[in-house]
């Protein structure tokens, strides 16, 4: 038998069966990823006159697939924004390939490359979906940039990649932090309002209104309203005039607040020592004396303790005493430290009944005196004493 013709019956003719062999053979590329079948019918016809011929059942071939394809990523490149609070195992997002091949030639399998040890981000190997794989801190890295691999699962395997750039975008997750534990200052009490006495200073690790800071006493002590706090500088300037006898020491507490939604905030401890200034007199423990002494008392018997007080500090309440009238002829001398008064001379009650003191009176007994703040401060305070003396 001869075979003379051929024919089939898909649309492209790709075959032809050689005449007298009857083998089929492939005369264009085959493409399982467009035709996986063909179905052909052959006629057989012999070489009598006339001659007869026959057409055969149905042929099939079957295309078989071949790992010709490799992976295609869609939609590159990959960017992806993610919140840095977002929990472990959190899907941050998908990146696909193809791949036309057929069952393992067309499986794949991802992989992220360039990923060293805690690298945070994790790919479902069969899904391509990325995961958070632990937890983000965008105050520590804030963008990655890595690729990912596709591979089927061929023989032998085709593989393609794709870059993958993720940013971490800033949630309010750190408060201010002030540069010190604790600030000190001092300030003379006699300092006109607004005076500056110190500043705080804090910063935030986050960005934007999350990392803004300002500063306020509100819900914290601002010594009465003594102080007030620059919003935006930090500088803690006095509102009035203080009184370091009245407050010697303020223990303020104000806060550094930033922008974030919900805010937070850090409170500080800040120390504001007044400082002494000279501005009160001595004050004698009474306006008046009455000193009754034996007249037949010793000489350098001390016959009063005279007594005043300053409520500044130091030096400033430091105080001397000096009789400023009425000493003569001199009976009595005062201690300039201790303000003991102490008889000079034997008082003799017959010839001196009483001393009365005063500016007006020639003769003053016990005699004016004054107390003088060390120094050399101005005379500020005197003493008039009256009374009769026994
Ligand atoms: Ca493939
Ligand atoms: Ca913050
Ligand atoms: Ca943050
Ligand atoms: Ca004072």
């Amino acid at each position: 038998m001869r075979v003379l013709c051929v024919s089939c019956v898909c649309c492209v003719c790709i075959t032809r069966v050689l005449c007298h062999t009857g083998a089929l053979d492939v005369v264009s590329p085959l493409d399982y990823e467009v035709s996986k079948e063909f179905t052909l019918r052959i006629r057989a016809q012999d070489g009598g006159r006339p001659p007869l011929s026959n057409i055969s059942g149905l042929v099939t071939v079957q295309v078989l697939d071949v790992n010709d394809n490799a992976p295609i990523f869609v939609s590159t490149p990959f960017q992806a924004t993610v919140l840095e609070n977002v929990p472990v195992g959190y899907s941050v997002i998908h990146v696909q390939a193809i791949d036309a091949d057929s069952g393992d030639n067309g499986r794949l399998v991802y992989t992220l490359l360039e990923t060293g040890a805690g690298f945070p981000f994790a790919i479902n190997n069969s899904t391509g979906w990325i995961v958070v794989a632990s937890e983000l801190d965008r105050e520590a890295v804030d963008f990655y940039s890595f690729g990912v691999e596709a591979q089927d699962q061929g023989s032998p395997p085709m593989a393609s990649s794709a870059s993958v750039s993720i940013l971490v975008s800033d949630v309010n997750d750190n408060a201010p932090q002030f540069l010190r534990d604790s600030y000190q200052g001092s300030v003379y009490e006699d300092v006109p309002a607004f005076t500056s006495v110190l500043q705080v200073s804090a910063t935030d690790r986050d960005s934007g209104l999350n990392g803004r800071v300002f500063y306020t006493f509100q819900g914290g002590d601002d010594g009465d309203g003594d102080f007030i706090i620059e919003s935006t500088s930090g500088i803690v300037r006095t509102l009035r005039r203080l009184d370091r006898e009245n407050v010697p020491l303020y223990s303020l507490r104000a806060f550094a607040v930033d922008k974030g939604v919900p805010a937070k905030r850090t409170p500080v401890e800040i120390q504001v020592t007044v400082l002494d200034v000279n501005d009160n007199p001595p004050v004698f423990e009474r306006d008046e004396f009455d000193i009754f002494v034996e007249e037949n008392s010793p000489i350098g018997l001390v016959v009063a303790r005279i007594t005043a007080t300053d409520p500044d500090e130091g030096t400033n309440a430091q105080i001397m005493y000096q009789i400023v009238e009425g000493n003569i002829p001199e009976v009595f001398q005062l201690d300039i430290f201790s303000g003991e008064l102490t008889a000079l001379a034997d008082l003799d009650y017959e010839s001196k009944m009483e001393a009365v003191g005063g500016p007006s009176t020639p003769f003053a007994f016990p005699p004016p005196a004054t107390a003088l703040e060390c120094l050399g401060g101005p005379v500020t305070q005197c003493w008039g004493g009256s009374g009769p003396c026994s």
